[in-house]
């Protein structure tokens, strides 16, 4: 059978479907755009048609129909489109400057991640790792499904007013996701009840 989604009606898309079009953007707009010859411009945006195009040429196919759903259908709203271009609204390893508008952060935020990594984040806090920044959540519930990612999840609260205050510089992605360079040790609350 062709997974290309060609001959479906945008409609038609099923959920399987459509988030495996949803990670192959992921992938692409975040990640690898060289793994099929897509140049992303400085701030992570790329003509819808030249993805298509490259995508296509690469042995993927989905037309802009498929790809307006998954955008709009997106739990996340993991991409963002801006008349004929595409980005991811964050979440990229390459570099890319999104030029987020510099927020001020609610009282607390929420770091999900697991047990095995909590001796490094005692020790050197939240790092970024294999992204631009570290990820926080608004409220506990989203930072619980972003640690049920890797197994039992582990809320971290995060002083987020104490760090705004010493100088800590805050974005919002146009998903909501909050992010900065780092979070050090003496911003987490470990002493969650688990
Ligand atoms: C951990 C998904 C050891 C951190 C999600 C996490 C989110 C450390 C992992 C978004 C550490 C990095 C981001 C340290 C942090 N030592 N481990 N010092 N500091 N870690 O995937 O926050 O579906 O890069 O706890 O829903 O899990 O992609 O970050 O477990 O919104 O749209 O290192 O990705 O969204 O993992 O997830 P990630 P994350 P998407």
């Amino acid at each position: 059978m062709r997974d290309d989604g060609l001959t479906r009606h945008p409609c038609e898309m099923d959920e399987r479907r459509t988030i495996k079009v949803s990670k192959y953007l992921s992938k692409h707009l975040r990640h690898q755009p060289e793994r099929i010859g897509l140049a992303l411009d400085e701030a992570g945006w790329v003509e819808i048609d030249t993805l298509i195009a490259a995508a296509a040429a690469h042995n993927f196919r989905f037309t802009r129909e498929e790809l307006d759903h998954v955008v709009a259908a997106n739990d996340k709203k993991r991409f963002a489109v801006d008349g004929t271009r595409i980005r991811a609204s964050q979440g990229h390893s390459v570099e890319v400057d999104l030029g987020l508008p510099q927020a001020t952060p609610p009282p607390y935020l929420f770091h999900g991640t697991v047990d095995r990594f909590l001796d490094a984040i005692r020790a050197e806090g939240l790092r970024p790792m294999n992204r631009h920044a570290v990820h926080l959540s608004a409220d506990r519930e989203t930072a619980t499904r972003v640690g049920a990612r890797r197994g039992r999840p582990v809320v971290l609260p995060v002083d987020s007013a104490a760090m705004d205050r010493d100088g800590h510089v805050f974005h919002v992605s146009a998903n909501g996701v909050w992010l900065t360079e780092a979070v050090p040790p003496r911003y987490l609350r470990f002493s969650e009840p688990r």
